[in-house]
């Protein structure tokens, strides 16, 4: 009869031979180039467009600040435990012959050294972790942007108070100014929503009849995606946002543009599409400045849709023909949306699509 550890050692053969086996080193390899790659992959926007690891706000900085000092100090004490417990492992190593090692059990320098330690590590983490929170809820600066933002079932509204008192109101793509920061003043019309560009900053939560902000200073011009982040209903995951940071040059003329009332229709196809939409069911739901659709709530803002690159909330690109599919059955796009199917026919359809599409 042979004993558990004998057997094991005549399968291991002699300490370490395992590990100099051609066999461990080429797993091993293999092993740290997959992490390597994925390490690697992490932080590339283009890849991952709403990674966190590739800031590009002060807010997000600060972030990506802590998290970077916490990976360190987390790598580093896990590599010194595993360092220390093989080192452990190797050398105290059961042999046959050897005496029975030293108990420890109730040392009072060993119990005294892994209190002290971590509680040292934990304040190390604590003191810039509060102070990053804080920063998250900083007051908005006298100079910032305001944008009043709006979480529906499920869509984004974005409305920016004007210096000539006309309110420009826009849907699930928020343009910013690039170097001046940005104050969100946000509430929902239903249910919890959150607001979340990783490569903004931190998530917020989105309440109805409670105002929630959150600061930020965009540093770089660029398309940034979002995701609403708290579950909200049947299109949750179809909430979709995108954030548009400017030159501050280029932002002035989008608002400008957007300031403006819609555009007469040039011709006569496009002014029946004109009258089925500010005359007809929609009006009920949108409003179009500038026309007899004044009062529509419930959905997005039409007045200047054609400038928006995508429609209901970021999930199809806004052409022509997603238009049509949208216009004929937006249930059917985007399921339990609150724009119901309305029955209009093709060519009704097709009108008011050539309307939308001048709405620039
Ligand atoms: C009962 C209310 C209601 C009616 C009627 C209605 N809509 Fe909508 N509409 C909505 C809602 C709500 C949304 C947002 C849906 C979403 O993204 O989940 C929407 C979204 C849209 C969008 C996409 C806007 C964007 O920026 O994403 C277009 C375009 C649109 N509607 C056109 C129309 C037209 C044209 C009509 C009339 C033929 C119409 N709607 C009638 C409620 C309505
Ligand atoms: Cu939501």
């Amino acid at each position: 009869m042979t004993f558990p550890e004998e057997r094991l050692r005549r399968r291991m053969g002699p300490a370490g031979s395992w590990i100099n086996s051609t066999r461990f080193r080429r797993s091993a390899s293999a092993l740290a180039a997959a992490l390597l790659l994925v390490a690697a992959g992490c932080g590339d926007a283009t890849d991952y467009p709403q990674t966190s690891l590739d800031p590009k706000s002060d807010l997000a900085l600060r972030i990506d600040g802590l998290w970077n000092v916490m990976l360190v100090l987390g790598i580093t004490v896990s590599v010194l435990t595993f360092l220390i417990l093989g080192y452990i492992l190797v050398r105290f190593r059961y042999r046959p012959d050897a005496p029975q090692p030293k108990q420890v059990h109730g040392n009072t320098t060993l119990e005294v050294a892994w209190t002290l330690i971590p509680a040292v590590l934990i304040s190390a983490i604590a003191v810039p972790t509060v102070r990053t929170i804080f920063f998250t809820y900083r007051e908005a600066p006298a100079d910032a942007l305001t944008i009043d933002v709006r979480g529906w079932q499920w869509w984004w509204q974005f409305s920016y108070p004007t210096a000539d008192g006309t309110t420009v109101t826009t849907a699930n793509e928020v343009h910013v100014p690039v170097g001046r920061p940005v104050h969100l003043r946000m509430t929902s019309n239903d249910v919890i929503h959150s607001f979340w560009i990783p490569q903004m900053g931190g998530k917020r939560d989105v309440i109805a009849n409670r105002t929630t902000n959150i600061v930020f200073t965009p540093l770089e011009a660029g398309v940034y995606l979002g995701q609403c982040a708290e579950f909200c209903g049947e299109s949750h995951a179809l909430m979709k946002m995108r954030l548009i940071a400017h030159e501050p040059a280029d932002f002035d003329r989008w608002l400008a543009n957007q300031s403006a009332s819609a555009v007469e229709a040039p011709d006569s196809a496009i002014a029946i599409g004109r009258q089925l939409v500010t005359g007809g069911v929609c009006a009920g739901c949108h409003t179009i400045r500038g026309t007899t659709a004044q009062f529509g709530r419930l959905g997005p803002d039409l007045t200047h849709v054609a400038s928006r690159s995508t429609i209901a909330a970021g999930i199809l690109e806004n052409n022509a023909q997603n238009l049509t599919r949208w216009v004929g059955n937006a249930p059917g796009v985007k399921p339990g949306s609150l724009m119901p199917a309305l029955g209009l026919g093709e060519q009704e359809i097709a009108y008011i699509v050539a309307y939308l599409q001048t709405l620039y």
